[in-house]
C-alpha cells in the first residue's frame, strides 16, 4: 500500500461487519475460495484468529473452459453497431450518434459471462429465501404477480466496471486484465418493473436481513484456469436493495430482450455492472453477511496503490465521456463538422463537458442537449473545421454535480476498474 487511505464508505463500514461476522462463523461464503477469505481477514489483522475448520472449501475445479469466442449471445451483432470480444459485445459509440437519449435495444452492449439462457417468461418464477425473511419459508412470485404489483420505470444506464479499460493500456502504457473494451460497455434505458423493496416486504423480509444476494439462472462462470465459481451472483447491502432498485420486465417499453435478462434482471441505477443481475431466478435474504467471488476476488481495487485485501467492494460508476465517432475516423479538412458524444458519472448529473481539439491544447465549452441527470448522461456537440489535412486528438472532459472533474489520469488497478481520465481521441483529417 503507497500512502493511500481508504475512504470508509458505508459499503466498506458494511463490509467490515461481513468479516467480523463471518470469523464468528455468522457469515456465509458458499464459493468463495479459502484463500479469498484469508486475504481479506489478514488485511484487517485477524487472520490468526481463524479456526481452520472455518474456511470456506476451495472452489472445485470442474475443467476447463469451452469456446471461448464463441458469443453466446441471442441479438444480430452487425460490425456497424458491435465490436465483439469473446463473450461479449461493445457498443460503438459511433452508432450512437443520431440515435436520441436511450439505447435502443439492439445496439446496447452486452457483457455476459457465459451465455444467454433462452427463458420463457411463462415457465419463469422468482424464490425469495433466506434466513432474513421473518418466518424463514421461500417464497415464490410469477411474472404475473410482479405485474400486479406497482410498476415503477426508471431511465439509467448500465455499465460495466471494466468500461475504458483497454485505455489503461493505450493510454497510461500499463495493462490490465478482462475485457479490453474502449468505451462502449455502457447503455441507457428505460426500465420498467416493480421496486425490489415491495417484493422482499411482501416476501415477509424479517428485521434481522443484511444483505441480499439475487443469483443468474445462466449457467456457472468457470474461470479460464477451470474453477467453477458458480452462478452469477453479488451481495447488495439491505440499505441499498430497499433503496432504488428495480426488478426490470422492460427495456425502452418492450418486454426485456434475452440478452438483457429475459425475462426480469435486477437494476441498481449508477452502480457497476455486475450490480445488475440478469435472469435473476432468486434472491437470497439473509440474516448473516454475504461473500460471493464478485465481492471478493472480483469488484474491488487491487494493485500497488491499493489495500493489500483489495479496496471495499465497488458500489458508483465514475465519470467518463466518448465522442460518437470511431477511433482514427478520418474528416474532410477544411469544413465545419458537428461533432457530438455523451458524458456521464454514477455520482451526479454531469453539468459541463470542454472540448480540445488540439490536443489538450486549447478548450472550449460543449454545448449540452439534456439537463444534468442523476443515473444518466448528457449529450453534447460541439463544432470543429480541421484547418489543414492531418492527425488531431480530441480530448472531451466532463464535471459532475458533485464538482468532480475527469483527471488526466486514473490510478491503475490490476482488474482496470473505473477508467475515468479524459481519453485522447485520434482523428484524421484528410
Ligand atoms: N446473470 C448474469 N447477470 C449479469 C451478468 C452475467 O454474466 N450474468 N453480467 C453482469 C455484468 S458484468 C454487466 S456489466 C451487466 C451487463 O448488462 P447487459 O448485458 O444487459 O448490458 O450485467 C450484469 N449481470
Ligand atoms: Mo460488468
Amino acid at each position: 500500500m503507497k500512502g493511500r487511505t481508504t475512504v470508509r464508505s458505508p459499503e466498506s463500514v458494511h463490509d467490515r461487519r461481513r468479516l467480523r461476522q463471518w470469523l464468528a462463523g455468522e457469515a456465509l461464503a458458499d464459493g468463495v475460495s479459502r484463500r479469498d477469505m484469508f486475504r481479506l481477514l489478514a488485511a484487517a489483522g485477524l487472520a490468526g484468529a481463524v479456526p481452520v475448520s472455518l474456511g470456506a472449501p476451495a472452489a472445485a475445479a470442474t475443467g476447463i473452459r469451452g469456446a471461448a469466442d464463441a458469443p453466446g449471445i441471442v441479438k444480430p451483432l452487425p460490425d456497424a453497431w458491435f465490436t465483439v470480444r469473446g463473450t461479449n459485445a461493445e457498443t460503438r459509440f459511433a452508432s450512437l450518434a443520431g440515435t436520441g437519449y436511450h439505447t435502443p435495444n439492439d445496439r446496447f452492449f452486452v457483457r455476459n459471462h457465459t451465455a444467454t439462457p433462452v427463458l420463457a417468461a411463462d415457465d419463469w418464477s422468482l424464490t425469495v429465501w433466506g434466513d432474513g425473511l421473518a418466518h424463514g419459508r421461500p417464497v415464490e412470485f410469477t411474472l404475473d404477480d410482479l405485474k400486479r404489483l406497482p410498476s415503477v420505470t426508471r431511465s439509467a444506464f448500465v455499465e460495466c466496471a471494466g468500461n475504458g479499460r483497454s485505455l489503461f493500456a493505450t493510454q497510461q502504457g500499463r495493462s490490465a486484465s478482462g475485457t479490453a473494451w474502449t468505451l462502449g460497455a455502457i447503455g441507457a434505458a428505460r426500465w420498467r418493473g416493480v421496486r425490489l423493496a415491495d417484493v422482499l416486504r411482501r416476501a415477509g423480509l424479517g428485521h434481522r436481513a443484511v444483505d441480499v444476494m439475487p443469483r443468474g439462472l445462466d449457467a456457472d462462470y468457470v474461470t479460464a484456469d477451470g474453477i467453477d465459481l458458480g452462478r452469477v451472483r453479488r451481495p447488495l447491502p439491505l440499505s441499498k436493495a430497499l433503496d432504488d432498485v428495480l426488478l426490470a420486465y422492460e427495456m425502452n417499453g418492450e418486454p426485456l430482450p434475452h440478452d438483457h435478462g429475459h425475462p426480469v434482471r435486477v437494476l441498481v441505477p449508477s452502480w457497476i455492472g455486475i450490480a445488475s443481475i440478469k435472469w435473476v431466478g432468486d434472491i437470497q435474504v439473509s440474516a448473516r453477511p454475504l461473500y460471493s467471488p464478485w465481492n471478493t476476488d472480483f469488484y474491488r481495487l487491487f494493485g500497488d496503490s491499493h489495500p493489500a485485501e483489495g479496496g471495499a467492494p465497488l458500489t458508483r460508476q465514475t465519470l467518463k465521456s466518448a465522442w460518437e465517432l470511431d477511433r482514427d475516423a478520418g474528416l474532410r479538412a477544411g469544413t465545419v463538422h458537428h461533432l457530438t458524444g455523451r458524458s456521464w458519472s454514477g455520482t451526479g448529473g454531469v453539468v459541463r463537458v470542454e472540448v480540445s481539439t488540439d490536443g489538450g491544447g486549447t478548450w472550449r465549452t460543449a454545448g449540452l442537449h439534456d439537463a444534468p441527470r442523476r443515473h444518466g448522461w448528457v449529450r453534447w456537440s460541439t463544432r470543429w473545421r480541421p484547418p489543414a489535412p492531418g492527425p488531431y486528438t480530441l480530448l472531451a472532459r466532463a464535471t459532475d454535480s458533485t464538482g468532480r472533474t475527469q483527471p488526466d489520469t486514473t490510478v491503475h488497478n490490476t482488474q482496470g476498474y473505473l477508467f475515468d481520465a479524459v481519453v485522447r481521441h485520434p482523428v484524421r483529417a484528410l
